[in-house]
């Protein structure tokens, strides 16, 4: 799954890449600003992170910082007691509302739900034509009417229908534009009330679609969807293609909601969870040295050291030695020398059952012995 997100934000790593040629332990506070703009994070927010840092920032203080952008994802609604759990899908036109829900209804056919489309884009026949050949694709019944026909008709039939057939979920595509934006408001409110008379509590989740493409400029548009109806949390299409990712950030930041998944791709297939620490993580392995790329030394067997691992009067201790000797615990990767400033790798030698302080070189500068975290020094 790591490789998957990897995959879709592979065009994002790049650009920050093509802008820092060389990884490194720590960055310059100026360039990070620079490199963050680069792929796309807002200004604004690019100066809110850069604000709360050092001048020079190493990998776990940068984590934490962009990790608090995203405290919106927070746990999302599950299906529970009546059936089916409504969806309703919203976004402008092109954003990839239908493709999703051909992503959505496969992934949860996979995880052994039952799926019921309602085709209530009804503004252009191609719009039910293209639902109607996803649901035949992924073998998934479909609810439709012909062009034109009132779109919170076909919500309330998808609906009914799915009550009556003890299906799991309904998911609802809806039209991205209309003749004007006030009648797109008007029809989403209709269908989200209509949805309600159907089945109450209906639609459980009201999902905006937007296109990752789009970058910064998504945020304007989602705020506008916002005011029609309230949307409970967001999904990002084509991140596979492009190099704005870095927007993400900006748009839970702004729109303080929980992205649900996001698109890597044209095929059924192509979306994944939106896990956050897993993308700050790819966004941070293309500014900081990965920990396998660096040297180790080859003597012994070697592993980063899993500061859960040990108990908290052992991580204690080890802190206590380690400052005694001159170092600050940084993270569970890294310590700090408090005379040079300088960072350096920790880790856990299973040859020799120590604890060991790596130089840039990969020479042993301090080794500890991991019985000795438990006396008492
Ligand atoms: N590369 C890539 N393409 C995507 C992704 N999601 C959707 N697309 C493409 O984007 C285009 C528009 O997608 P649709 O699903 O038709 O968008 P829509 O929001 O339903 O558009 P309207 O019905 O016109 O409002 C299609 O060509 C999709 O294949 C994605 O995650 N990655
Ligand atoms: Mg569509």
């Amino acid at each position: 799954m790591f490789s998957f997100l990897k995959k879709g934000l592979k065009k994002t790593v790049e650009k920050i890449e093509a802008a820092a040629p060389k990884k490194r332990e720590k960055i310059d506070r100026d360039e990070l600003e620079d490199l963050l703009l680069e792929a796309d994070v807002s200004y604004d927010i690019v100066e809110k992170i850069i604000e709360s840092l050092p001048q020079t920032v190493n990998r776990l203080q940068l984590y934490n910082t962009l990790i608090s952008v995203f405290m919106y994802a927070t746990p999302k609604i599950e299906p529970h007691g009546e059936k089916p759990f409504v969806e309703l899908i919203v976004g402008v036109n092109g954003a990839g509302k239908t493709t999703t829900i051909a992503k959505l209804a496969l992934r949860y056919k996979k995880e052994g739900q039952s799926v019921l489309l309602g085709a209530a884009d009804t503004f252009r026949a191609a719009a039910i034509e293209q639902l109607k050949r996803w649901a035949e694709k992924i073998d998934v019944p479909i609810v439709y009417t012909k062009q034109g026909h009132d779109p919170s008709a076909v919500a309330y039939d998808a609906i009914s229908s799915a009550k009556a057939k003890g299906i799991d979920r309904v998911i609802i595509d809806t039209a991205g534009r209309l003749h004007t934006q006030a009648n797109l408001a008007e029809e989403l409110k209709k269908i989200v009330r209509v949805c309600g008379k159907a089945m109450e509590g209906a639609p459980h989740r009201k999902i905006l679609i937007l296109d990752g493409t789009q970058g910064n400029s998504a945020i304007n548009q989602a705020k506008a969807f916002k005011e029609m109806i309230d949307i409970d949390g967001i999904i990002i299409t084509k991140l596979d293609g492009t190099a704005k990712g870095g927007a993400l950030f900006s748009i839970a930041e702004e729109l303080k909601l929980p992205i649900y998944y996001v698109g890597v791709g044209e095929k059924a297939e192509d979306l994944i969870p939106f896990d956050p620490k897993e993308f700050v993580n790819t966004i941070l392995d293309a500014i900081f040295i990965e920990e396998s790329e660096k040297t180790v030394p080859s003597s012994g067997k070697t592993h980063n050291v899993d500061l859960h691992a040990l108990t908290s009067a052992q991580r204690q201790r080890l802190e206590q030695m380690l400052h005694e000797d001159g170092y600050d615990l940084l993270s569970k990767h890294f310590v700090k020398e408090q005379k040079s400033g300088e960072t350096y790798r920790l880790v856990v030698n299973d040859n020799s059952d120590t604890i060991e302080i790596h130089g840039p070189t990969g020479d042993i500068l301090k080794a500890y012995r991991a019985e000795d975290l438990d006396t008492n020094g």
